[in-house]
């Protein structure tokens, strides 16, 4: 018994390493195109009364706390599951209305702008065409956490009210952006990159060159080994590891890369850090968001209710600056504190899972976590305002009923 325990993390470590890296996944195409087909993603339902929809997935109550066209997950669904979050559990965060309902046999990724040699487009059938890699990455909203800065701070912040559930972990295939980027040309004077989307709002953010020409950097068109959801960007979208949600441009349709800097409102107005402690950086309003910083977040219900008795208690620690060294968790909200134990696997810019055993006594209890990333960051007790609420990463004070 001891003995399986002991070899299942070294055992999932060796596995994880086979698809971090850029071994050739194993969904063929044909298999993705079966699948495609099977789920009804394609043209078949294009035109029906679904094309309008805020939200395609189901978003059950005991899984998700709905916001509109938002999906918050419910950290007490992710107790005791395996490291990857379900396509099923994954939040959504949509700018626009609907979901775009995009045909795969129609759809084109154009590629444009001036540092491209050969400007040129690419279908969906081109695209699977190209060698392909799986990396095991985490996308995370900018505005995870905002709840905490009216708790913190006392002020109201217009946005979606996010507690910690607007992060997720997946294994993501597709093609390295830089793949397409040197068919298209791409030239030394390049500098931007903008990503845009299909959906009504037109989401575009800029990445530099040197970020969009990564390893793990990816047009994605599976998650977790399934064609891409419609609320996920079917049937292509960006990954950019460790850096803001709104990177991830889902339902891509172009791409620009220009020998310019380049700006939309989603780098000049938005996701900009605004407030007394932030300085103006023209044209953006405050320094423009990049990579997400170390939080961690219980695998329970916020303010709920669990059952008196002896367990472990779980969470998750993640930072998009790399991989997380170490946890110390406080069961009397901060007088006292403890390592937690790490569990495998650990990846870079992903998440790791710990825990620490817990007599749960009947009472009120107020639960802390406070992680160290591999850049050295650790999560302060406190951190400044910002107007949009952005980037909360401060050690939170977790409210449980026990009884
Ligand atoms: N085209 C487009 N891409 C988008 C968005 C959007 O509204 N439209 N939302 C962004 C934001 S703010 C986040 S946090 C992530 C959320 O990805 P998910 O819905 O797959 O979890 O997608 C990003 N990509
Ligand atoms: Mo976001």
């Amino acid at each position: 018994m001891h003995r399986t325990l002991l070899a299942e993390p070294r055992h999932r470590r060796i596995r994880m390493d086979r698809f971090v890296g850029t071994a050739p996944f194993a969904l063929s195409r044909r298999r993705l195109f079966q699948l495609v087909a099977a789920a009804g993603i394609g043209a078949t339902r294009i035109g029906t009364a679904e094309a309008r929809q805020a939200i395609v997935k189901p978003a059950p109550p005991d899984f998700f706390l709905q916001d509109g066209s938002n999906l918050e997950m419910r950290w007490e669904a992710m107790y005791s599951r395996g490291y990857l979050v379900p396509n099923e559990l994954f939040f959504v965060r949509n700018n626009s209305p609907e979901v775009p309902r995009l045909d795969p046999a129609t759809w084109r990724l154009e590629l444009a702008g001036p540092a491209l040699a050969r400007p040129r487009s690419f279908s969906y059938d081109e695209i699977l065409a190209m060698p392909s890699v799986s990396v095991i990455r985490a996308i995370e909203c900018a505005g995870n956490g905002r709840n905490f800065f009216e708790l913190a701070h006392g002020k109201k912040i217009s946005g979606t009210r996010w507690t910690l559930g607007a992060i997720g972990v997946a294994e993501w295939t597709g093609v390295p952006l830089r793949e397409v980027l040197e068919r298209a040309g791409v030239t030394r004077t390049a500098r931007d990159v903008m990503p845009e989307g299909a959906d009504a709002r037109r989401i575009r953010r800029p990445i530099p060159i040197g970020k969009a020409m990564e390893d793990d950097t990816l047009l994605v068109y599976a998650m977790n080994g399934q064609p891409l959801p419609p609320d996920h960007g079917f049937p292509l979208r960006l990954l950019v590891p460790g850096w803001v949600g709104i990177s991830h441009v889902k339902w891509l349709s172009r791409i620009e890369v220009s020998g310019q800097l380049l700006h939309s409102d989603y780098n000049t107005t938005r996701y900009v850090l605004v407030g007394p402690d932030y300085r103006r950086e023209p044209p953006a309003l405050g320094p423009v968001l990049t990579t997400q910083k170390v939080k961690s977040a219980f695998e329970l219900p916020w303010d709920g209710e669990v059952r008196a008795g002896t367990r472990l208690l779980r969470g998750r620690s993640w930072s998009g600056e790399g991989r997380i060294l170490k946890v110390d968790v406080s069961l009397d909200d901060g007088k006292t504190w403890q390592p937690a134990r790490l569990r495998e696997p650990n990846i870079d810019k992903a998440w790791v899972r710990w825990d620490v055993d817990w007599d749960a006594r009947p009472g009120a209890h107020r639960l802390r976590a406070r992680a160290t990333d591999s850049a050295g960051n650790t999560q302060p007790d406190e951190i400044p305002f910002n107007e949009q609420g952005y980037s909360y990463w401060a050690v939170v004070s977790h409210p449980i009923r026990v009884s």
